[in-house]
């Protein structure tokens, strides 16, 4: 565990570019990276669009926005200090107490002079002559620095449906992820959402009891599974306080970073009576147990998946009073737990309130936003919905969105957004051939995107503060990972990723929620191989020197005459 101040020590980097590091983003990971960044004495800024520290949690303000993950896990484990200063209050901690935790962390290990808000980075060329990057920011300055690191979230980029006639609306139409900091007030009003992902669930549940009218626009259901939240006590908190090294030593030990991790036995294993008594449990259990803490082969084998969702879509039908509405509630497309489950609290009870309607939009499209509402295309013709406030709850352009609004040109005048087109690729998510000295710590393919963000976030800046140092003392100034080890990484990601079921379904996981118009084929936005064999790969490269990685020092950069720049 560290002090709370930030010491630094002696390096040596070449100097020229203004930094030697800049990290994009200051939400979970970008804080913390800038955090070990600082810790070994180098230049270093972080930028951020957004006003503040916290990324994802500074801009998600939507009513019922909070983690699925365990308050207690969500915490960064590097600082017992910390970890004792802190307290949670629930079980599944609201956005507002995750976004103070964040500005805590920010204040407490004076981060914030280390960051320029409101800094929109617009383009990112890389100087093959200096070997350094020059970012482009939204007000016009020119930023160079020899390493560039992305932190810069995985849901970023919202993305709202282009429906004729929206601009006509008179009403409010916001994004969830633009909901006013100050609230928007919907009690008695008309409401239609769209979307019922993780997000749509959160604020249907929420508002349901405050608006007029609820209208539900839904195309895929989702398999959702109840949080259980409650408040924690302080003796609880006290309790937790002394459990923290069994708690993140659980975590480190979990394929997700979760609490949970799947039991040992396939559920062949045990009779069906047991599966179900185990399955009564999990339901009831806080958490993502029901998902994450099955048997092994319920997310890997149909069979298995098909009587667990046979099993969750009892509990639908039994939560729901109309056999009907029940029936479009319950997916049909894909099996429990093969996308991300949503976590709710009396979701379902929610369509039993005479002012709730659900439509199918499958069945009953939105064919245009008019002034006053929406208009829907039914069997018998069309029907005008009348609308106060149409909350999109559409999801994100996720994991790439971020990259691809940043114009990144790395060596040879090579386009990552061109290099990217057919889908992501890189070594292990932490670099991209062609793109020297551009590290991403949240990206595509890194295994720890696909786990409890914290716990994935810290084994990341953890290796890639290694790897820093490692730059550092070898006095390197140009590195990026073998054209070989990039492709052997995608062909790995792949080979993981075919294994799950989660690869056949259609979501953000895999890309498909952005390029249904383009074609069909699934994007490796993840790696699904499991934070503890994604941290064992990370380890062997280092442990054997970085074999896939080819670096230029100071000195052979000096001696080599290289291309122009961009
Ligand atoms: P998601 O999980 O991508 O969900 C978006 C939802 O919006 C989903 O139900 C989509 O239906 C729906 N959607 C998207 N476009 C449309 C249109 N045009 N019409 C109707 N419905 C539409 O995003 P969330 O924000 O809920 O959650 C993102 C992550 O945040 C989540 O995974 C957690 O990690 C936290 P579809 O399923 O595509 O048919």
């Amino acid at each position: 565990m560290q002090s709370s101040q930030v010491e630094s020590s002696e390096q040596s980097l070449s100097t020229g570019p203004d930094y030697d590091f800049v990290i994009i983003g200051s939400g979970v990971c970008g804080l913390y990276q800038l955090y070990r960044l600082l810790q070994l004495g180098v230049r270093v800024t972080a930028l951020d669009l957004n006003g503040d520290v916290g990324g994802t949690w500074f801009r998600n303000r939507y009513p019922g926005c909070r983690f699925d993950s365990e308050s207690y896990t969500y915490a960064y484990s590097f600082s017992e200090e910390l970890l004792n200063e802190w307290d949670w209050t629930e079980r599944f901690a609201p956005q507002g107490e995750t976004l103070e935790y964040l500005r805590y962390v920010a204040d407490k290990f004076q981060l914030r002079q280390h960051i320029q808000f409101n800094c929109k980075v617009e383009a990112a060329h890389f100087d093959a002559e200096q070997s350094m990057w020059r970012v482009r920011t939204q007000d016009g300055r020119e930023i160079t620095t020899r390493f560039l690191m992305t932190a810069m979230g995985l849901l970023s980029v919202p993305t709202t449906p282009r429906l004729p006639g929206l601009e006509r609306f008179a009403g409010e139409a916001i994004h969830t992820f633009y909901w006013p900091s100050e609230g928007l007030d919907v009690k008695g009003k008309r409401v239609g959402v769209v979307g019922t992902g993780s997000t749509g669930v959160q604020v249907i549940s929420t508002i349901a009891k405050d608006v007029g009218e609820l209208t539900v626009f839904q195309r895929d259901p989702n398999w959702c599974a109840p949080l259980h939240n409650a408040p924690l006590a302080k003796d609880e908190m006290e309790e937790i306080r002394r459990n923290y090294d069994a708690i993140f030593e659980q975590c480190f030990r979990s394929p997700n970073g979760f609490i949970h991790r799947p039991l040992r036995e396939v559920s062949t294993d045990v009779s069906r009576e047991e599966r179900l008594k185990l399955w009564e449990e999990l339901y009831d259990q806080p958490g993502f147990g029901i998902w994450l803490g099955n048997y092994r082969d319920t997310m890997m084998d149909e069979e298995a998946n098909a009587e667990l969702s046979e099993f969750i879509a009892g509990k639908i039908r039994s939560r729901v009073q109309d056999p009907a509405v029940a029936e479009v509630l319950i997916p049909k497309d894909h099996g429990f737990g093969t996308k991300r489950v949503p976590l709710e609290t009396k979701y379902y009870e929610v369509y039993n309130q005479p002012n709730v309607r659900l439509i199918d939009v499958n069945v009953e499209p939105i064919t245009e936003v008019t002034e006053t509402g929406v208009r829907i295309t039914t069997p018998a013709g069309t029907e005008d919905i009348e609308l106060d406030v149409l909350v999109f709850a559409t999801g994100f352009d996720a994991v790439t969105g971020a990259f691809d609004r940043i114009d990144f040109v790395g060596d040879h005048g090579v386009r990552l957004r061109e290099k990217w087109a057919d889908g992501p690729t890189t070594y292990m998510g932490v670099q991209v051939t062609d793109f020297p000295n551009l590290l991403t710590c949240v990206g595509p393919q890194s295994g720890s995107v696909a786990a409890n963000f914290p716990r994935g976030i810290e084994d990341i800046v953890a290796w890639m503060t290694d790897f820093c140092q490692y730059l550092i003392d070898h006095d390197i100034v140009r590195v990026e990972p073998t054209a070989e080890a990039e492709a052997r990484w995608l062909d790995h990601v792949a080979d993981i990723n075919s294994k799950v079921l989660m690869s056949k379904t259609r979501s953000w996981f895999n890309g498909h929620n952005v390029n249904l118009d383009r074609d069909d084929r699934p994007r490796h936005m993840i790696y699904t191989g499991g934070a503890v064999r994604y941290r064992g790969i990370l380890a062997d490269e280092a442990a054997a020197g970085y074999p896939n990685f080819a670096m230029t020092s100071a000195k052979e950069l000096t001696a080599t005459p290289q291309a122009t720049s961009v």
